[in-house]
């Protein structure tokens, strides 16, 4: 009985501990970034962790050819973080919990997209073939 339980215990705690979480500043210093502007490497049950450090922005799904303005809930499959304020010493934060490790685009749907057009973007394993500085081109237009 007592080994049972352990051992059920010990399976419980398993995909926490292999679960990686990534730490993304939004507007650190102000600006009209995400920092670091891309991830690689996420699995499916790794987090996101965002921190909304700066004015009044959000994290959202959107796609690769058109990102500006992210729609309102992100893609299907995607996510949306809502805009989030940073006020004074407050940075609220938002965990995103990843249900794959597909390749996602991200962008702040602020002001009818125009922090997005300003470059505001973000990428979850961009790949060879779509990267990160040609998502960050089809933003700025
Ligand atoms: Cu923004």
């Amino acid at each position: 009985m007592r080994f049972t339980s352990i051992v059920a215990a010990a399976l419980a705690v398993v995909p926490s501990a292999l679960a990686a979480n990534f730490a993304v500043n939004v507007g650190q210093g102000n600006t009209f970034a995400f920092n670091p502007t891309s991830i690689t490497g996420a699995v499916a049950g790794d987090t996101i962790t965002f921190t909304f450090m700066s004015r009044n922005h959000s994290a959202t799904t959107t796609t690769f050819t058109t990102p500006c303005p992210p729609p309102a809930g992100g893609v299907p499959g995607g996510f949306d973080t809502g805009f989030l304020s940073a006020t004074g010493t407050t940075q609220p934060q938002a965990v995103v919990t990843l249900a794959s490790g597909n390749t996602q685009w991200v962008a702040c749907r602020q002001a009818g997209g125009a922090h997005c057009r300003m470059g505001m973007t973000f990428a979850v394993n961009p790949t060879a073939e779509q990267t990160y500085e040609q998502f960050l081109a089809n933003a700025r237009g």
